[in-house]
């Protein structure tokens, strides 16, 4: 490792113990920004790396609620308010038991890269709770949502902090949250986004990250005089991101073979059509049901316990959580002829899996600039709340597509080695800092 990030991580692990997931995000930025900031030490000078890996504010509270039996249960609700350099803090809100301090620090410092490369004027922020719910009521959701927002609404608002959804957060939860936040508030405003298309929604923000993570494979694809059409997909998870990831692939003239959940994945050879997709989102956004059943209802394979990565593709969309591709998976992805990454998820691939898609010089777009879609339609929900006024589909997805083309020549420009490979990690890590960076100079030490 170069000496200079050894230090650097050194000082990053000594002062936020056992936040495994925020060091591995830390490193992987710095491992790309350090040689940077060694060409341009006016960055060095002003600590902005040292700063941008110490939250400007967070806030950790008691989220009790009561339950359908009438007892109490207690969760920890948490909002990271990371960087205002370029904008209010923006990102979303995670409920799942994984859920902890160090888990929302790496999310929160992801975002504030992506967030400078959408383009649009938004800082970084993520928050959550250890709350899970799955096999929780519409009720027992509705009165933890109430509570969470409770004190959450302290914090935010449509000028300092605008939340999101996550993991486990989706249309059904920013409802309660917003009902919440108006009812406390008595203000009607732009507070959260993700919101219903009746109240203040953007239309294509459900499908936002999923189509932006193709879009920007597409892009991906491009360089090489290639595209989606005749390409086997293997997608992980079936939430929003795969959903809208295996819509827009199959769109393209991809055919999606795999879609994943906690408890195990489907092998559909023939390729998950639009009837079948209408199937994932039924069973999955309204009975909220398991993946298994659709492997029992069209009669294809389910693997129970096991993720995606050995099924033979040339497109891997990780669209489920963090860590889900290690080198292993990393190396037999490859050896089955695997030649584009593109994650709609945060943070999917371990570090030596990174190192295999660099050494292999396939066509890796990381996260923070293949999964920005989502918070891209955030931003441009925030205009049209500011404005008053709502954009066409094609207008919406339009701008969308634009962002993503704007994320991946950044990434060309900031990313291209000597040889012509493009290296996007760096070019992600360097292009989202610039921009912030210089904010952070402008703004004095604070
Ligand atoms: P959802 O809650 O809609 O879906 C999550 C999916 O991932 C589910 O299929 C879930 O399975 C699976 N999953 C979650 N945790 C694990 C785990 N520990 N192991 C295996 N599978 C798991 O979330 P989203 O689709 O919104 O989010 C997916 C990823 O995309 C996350 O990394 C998120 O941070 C990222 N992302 C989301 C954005 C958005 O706009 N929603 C924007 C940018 C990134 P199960 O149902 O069994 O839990
Ligand atoms: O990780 C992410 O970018 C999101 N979950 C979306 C955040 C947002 O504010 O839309």
């Amino acid at each position: 490792m170069n000496p200079k990030v050894e230090q650097f991580m050194a000082q990053v692990i000594a002062k936020n113990p056992g936040e495994s997931e925020f060091h591995q995000a830390v490193q992987e930025v710095v491992e790309s920004i350090i040689p940077f900031v060694e060409e341009n030490p006016k960055y060095k000078h002003a600590k902005v790396l040292e700063r941008l890996a110490e939250p400007e504010r967070v806030f950790l509270f008691r989220v009790p609620w009561i339950d359908d039996k009438g007892d109490l249960q207690i969760n920890k609700g948490y909002r990271i308010e990371m960087n205002s350099a370029i904008g209010p803090y923006k990102g979303g809100l995670r409920f799942h038991p994984t859920v902890n301090l160090g888990v929302l620090k790496f999310l929160a410092y992801e975002q504030v890269f992506k967030n400078s490369l959408t383009t649009l004027p938004m800082g970084g922020g993520k928050g959550g709770s250890d709350f899970d719910p799955k096999g929780k009521s519409d009720n027992e959701v509705m009165r933890f949502c109430q509570s969470f927002m409770t004190e959450l609404s302290k914090y935010i608002g449509p000028n300092t902090d605008v939340p999101a959804g996550d993991i486990g957060v989706g249309g059904r939860e920013i409802g309660f949250l917003f009902g919440q936040y108006k009812r406390i508030r008595n203000e009607f405003t732009g507070v959260l986004t993700g919101k219903g298309i009746e109240w203040g929604g953007s239309l294509i923000r459900p499908e936002a990250t999923g189509y932006g993570a193709v879009y920007f494979a597409n892009e991906m694809l491009k360089t090489k005089n290639d595209s989606f059409k005749g390409k086997i997909v293997c997608i992980s998870g079936s939430g929003n991101v795969a959903q809208y990831a295996t819509e827009k692939a199959t769109e393209l003239g991809g055919k999606v073979v795999t879609l994943s959940d906690s408890s195990g994945y489907i092998y559909d050879p023939d390729g998950i059509n639009t009837d079948k997709l209408a199937f994932v989102l039924e069973l999955k956004n309204v009975k909220r049901g398991r993946i298994k059943e659709y492997a029992e209802k069209y009669g294809c394979e389910y693997h129970e316990g096991k993720r995606p990565w050995g099924v033979k593709c040339d497109i891997a969309l990780p669209c489920a959580t963090q860590n889900e591709v290690n080198e292993d998976e990393a190396k037999t992805l490859i050896s089955n002829g695997c030649f584009v990454v593109s994650e709609g998820a945060n943070m999917p691939s371990t570090p030596g899996a990174i190192d295999v898609y660099l050494k292999n010089k396939i066509l890796y777009g990381p996260g923070k600039a293949a999964n920005a879609g989502g918070v891209a339609v955030s931003g441009l929900e925030m205009s049209q709340n500011s404005l008053r006024l709502s954009w066409t589909r094609e207008e919406v997805d339009e701008k969308l597509h634009n962002i993503m083309k704007s994320i991946h020549k950044t990434c060309v420009t900031y990313g291209t080695e000597n040889d012509g490979f493009i290296n996007y990690v760096k070019g992600a890590n360097i292009g989202g800092f610039v921009k912030v960076a210089n904010a952070m100079m402008a703004q004095g030490y604070v």
